[in-house]
């Protein structure tokens, strides 16, 4: 069970913004190959990477291959196949994809494929543009050979059906969070990589807030909100409610605190105290996590409520769960 903290201790984690960001326990990764990635599911999405990469794929290649495994399947609620439909019953998906030599695709609102994040890839290879949305994605998609597929399990039918019991379709602001709260609502799988040359990449891909509204895209496939990658710099992803994101640009914003000097862990945290303290207590039950890589192979995480947490992966493969440190400890 998530504890929330208290008014007062909410307050005070604003007032930490006067403070040194400077946070303890993270050691420096070993140089090398590195794989991270949001949550616990971000252990087998890293093992597919990983495995990518041994093979002799890119760091591009290798985020795509660890974002696919949630895409694929159906007992996660929040990505790809599977993932909690909008308040209308329709399963829209929102991905984006990043390399640290300027390239980036996206897809927004799209419905009926279930890799959005390879066709967010096709968008950047194949197209001159940086995103598609809506039924000009899934149109793009199926003339570039993605198959058509209903991503509406019976499982994720069911609780929508269940939530349309008691809902009031109303465009009231948080009303997914009011619904669900628990942390399976912030899902999204946002992965990062680090080859062992130094070449960075990023991939992020989710079904939204279950029950959102018809049309609307979250933070994720945005870049600079969802994801960014910068050569030399690092990358960073985020998980949570996403307009709480978007309102600073996070991931922007972690990696110009990076740029500027701050560990993953220190940029992470920067973030999150600057959505407390545009936000204050209009944010207090929310969750927001984000997740760094700093270009030297460096992990770091930080998060609005306790509960996030992320998977690292080394050159050897080894995986550790990590949890992120948040607000109030
Ligand atoms: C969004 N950030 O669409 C996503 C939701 C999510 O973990 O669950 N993130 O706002």
């Amino acid at each position: 069970m998530t504890v929330r903290p208290s008014r007062r201790e909410w307050i005070g984690g604003a007032g930490l913004l006067s403070a040194s960001v400077a946070a303890p326990g993270f050691a420096k990764a070993r140089a090398g190959a590195v794989i991270a990635s949001t949550w616990d599911f971000g252990v087998t999405a890293n093992a597919a990477a990983h495995a990518k990469l041994a093979a002799g794929g890119s760091i591009l290649d290798a985020v795509e291959a660890g974002a696919r495994v949630p895409e694929a399947d159906p007992e996660v609620h929040t990505v790809g196949l599977g993932g909690y439909p909008d308040r209308d019953g329709h399963v829209t998906l929102d991905a984006v994809i990043m390399d640290d030599a300027g390239g980036v695709g996206a897809v927004g609102a799209l419905e009926d494929i279930v890799h959005a994040i390879s066709v967010a890839r096709a968008v950047m290879e194949k197209t001159p543009h940086t995103m598609l949305v809506g039924e000009g994605a899934t149109q793009f998609a199926l003339a570039n050979g993605f198959p058509k597929q209903n991503l509406l399990t019976p499982a994720a039918e069911a609780a929508w059906r269940e939530w349309l019991k008691n809902a009031h379709y109303q465009p009231i602001a948080n009303t997914e969070n009011q619904v669900q709260g628990g942390a399976w609502n912030h899902d999204t799988i946002g992965i990062l990589g680090r080859d062992a040359t130094g070449r960075l990449a990023g991939a992020c891909t989710t079904s939204g807030m279950a029950f959102k509204m018809r049309g609307r895209v979250g933070d994720s496939p945005q870049v600079g909100c969802g994801l960014y990658v910068e050569a030399g710099v690092g990358a960073a992803t985020s998980s949570g409610v996403g307009e709480e994101v978007v309102r600073i640009a996070g991931t922007a914003r972690v990696v110009a605190s990076m740029r500027a000097g701050l560990s993953p862990v220190e940029a992470c945290r920067e973030a999150v105290l600057h959505i407390v303290k545009l936000r204050g207590d209009a944010v207090r039950d929310e969750q927001v996590g984000f997740l760094a890589l700093g270009h030297d192979g460096e992990v770091g995480a930080f998060a609005l409520l306790p509960g996030f947490t992320y998977a690292v992966t080394d050159e050897d493969g080894h995986t550790e769960l990590r949890k992120s440190q948040s607000v109030n400890g």
